[in-house]
């Protein structure tokens, strides 16, 4: 439509033709007001009765809400309607009808259930905060490559569709390849790692992973968003800092371009970026502080995971995202480079709430890598593609993944994942 104004930018004084939903119809008797909702904000319309066309009333007036229609008209200043315009329309076209009944309601007066609501995601972002996540989302994600950017990284894409998993065999999704067995990527970790011998040498990728996950919890997803990044000459320290440097920079891009977004989320009073250097708690350290919160029945000891509730006792108790270092060998994966027999380079940063980011430094030498594939179970010769590369050149390097959902829902303060995922894939739902 060539000329079209957006709500926000019709002036007194301009004729205008705005198109967008008809957000709600008011009829006080001889005079009406319809409100046009386009995504730049909303504007009045206004009839009256026995001044106006009556087939321009009658349209005006019948048409059912969230119908698609534009209307031309004199816009004019006028202080009570919502925006201070409105716009005395010459004529109203309606262009595609509504139903009369709607699965959800868009103004939000009447809530809806989550699970109505993704079933219905192109009426539920008509509401101004749910929306507000998927501009944020963007915004991070558009934050987050110009960080990657400035560390010197090139974006890549890797394959989807492998022949084998790298992060736990129970997790992966089988598909039929041309009569071949094959899965949906779990991560991209060993073409990530392939590409820092490369000629590029530091790289990202934004894109999605698959886990077959069982349970069904308010922060997994069976596709979610990952954010890798790996760098050759890197250590797990400096992997570290550029962790903390991307997440910054997201926190930073929303605080400043998207306020009225955390408005329409009822944030824009507490929302902060990270300040300071996240704190780095060796594993060790974490187990003492869990234990000492009292928080666990059993206590931990060394080699146990970090049971969610003792994350949770911990995130209490340091209160801002920090590291856990220094993680025992035997619970990292065999691509994480050990600092001996006991202890690898292997680290998490924590939200709080939970985990968002595993990482190290890599193991990048050939025998070792072998070993650490026959410690894990898994047939290197099935893996060959990826350990040969290992006997040509293999920088030193390190490297990590961000779940870009939990950041969103985390930043947020999402009370489940699927709040920052358009069309979620859980244990129930494969469609919408
Ligand atoms: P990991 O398996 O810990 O590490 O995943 C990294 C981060 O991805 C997110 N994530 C998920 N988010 C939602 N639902 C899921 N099912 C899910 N699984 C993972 C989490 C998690 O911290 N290859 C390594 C990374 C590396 O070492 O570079 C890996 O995939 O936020």
């Amino acid at each position: 439509m060539d000329e079209r104004t957006y709500t926000a930018d019709a002036e007194p004084g301009d004729t205008v033709t705005v198109a967008g939903w008809v957000h709600e119809v008011r009829d006080l008797g001889g005079i009406a007001f319809l409100i046009l909702r386009d995504t730049e904000g909303k504007i009045q319309v206004k009839f009256e009765v026995e001044e106006m066309d009556d087939e321009l009333v009658e349209t005006g007036l019948n048409v059912h809400r969230e119908s698609v229609i534009s209307v031309t008209g004199d816009v004019e200043e006028e202080p009570r309607a919502p925006t201070g315009v409105e716009i005395t329309p010459e004529s109203v076209d309606v262009i595609s009808e509504a139903d009369p009944e709607l699965p959800l309601d868009p103004s939000g007066k009447v809530d809806a259930e989550l699970s109505t609501r993704l079933d219905n995601r192109t009426l539920d972002l008509r509401k101004d905060e749910v929306k507000a996540i998927f501009e944020i989302r963007a915004e991070v994600l558009r934050a987050v490559r110009e960080q990657f950017r400035d560390l010197g990284c090139t974006e890549i894409n890797t394959p989807k569709i492998v022949a084998t998993g790298t992060e736990g065999g129970t997790e992966l999704f089988p598909i039929t390849y041309f009569g071949q067995e094959a899965f949906m990527n779990q991560s991209p970790q060993l073409f990530k790692q392939l590409m820092v011998g490369s000629g590029l040498e530091r790289v990202f990728e934004i894109g999605p992973i698959f886990r077959a996950e069982e349970h069904n919890t308010p922060r997994h997803l069976n596709e979610a968003t990952s954010i890798d990044f790996e760098s050759a000459f890197a250590d797990h320290t400096e992997a570290m800092d550029a962790c903390e440097a991307v997440v910054k920079a997201a926190y930073e891009a929303v605080e400043s371009n998207c306020q009225d977004e955390l408005v329409a989320l009822d944030l824009a009073d507490e929302f902060e970026a990270p300040e300071g250097e996240f704190p780095r708690l060796t594993y060790e350290e974490a187990i003492e502080r869990i234990n000492a919160t009292g928080e666990l029945d059993e206590p931990l000891v060394w080699g146990d995971d970090l049971p969610t509730e003792g994350e949770h006792a911990l995130g209490q108790d340091v209160g801002e995202h920090y590291f856990i270092t220094d993680w025992p060998s035997e619970i990292k994966p065999f691509y994480i480079m050990d600092k001996d027999d006991e202890v690898s380079t292997g680290f998490d940063m924590m939200h709080p709430e939970m985990e968002l980011v595993s990482g190290g430094a890599r193991e990048h030498r050939y025998d070792h890598l072998v070993d650490g594939f026959e410690q894990q179970g898994l047939d290197p010769e099935a893996f060959d593609y990826y350990t040969k590369m290992f006997k040509y050149g293999m920088p030193p390097h390190a490297g990590w993944g961000l779940g870009g959902e939990r950041l969103i829902m985390t930043m947020l303060g999402l009370g489940n994942i699927r709040e920052a995922v358009l069309f979620p894939r859980d244990r129930q739902r494969l469609s919408p």
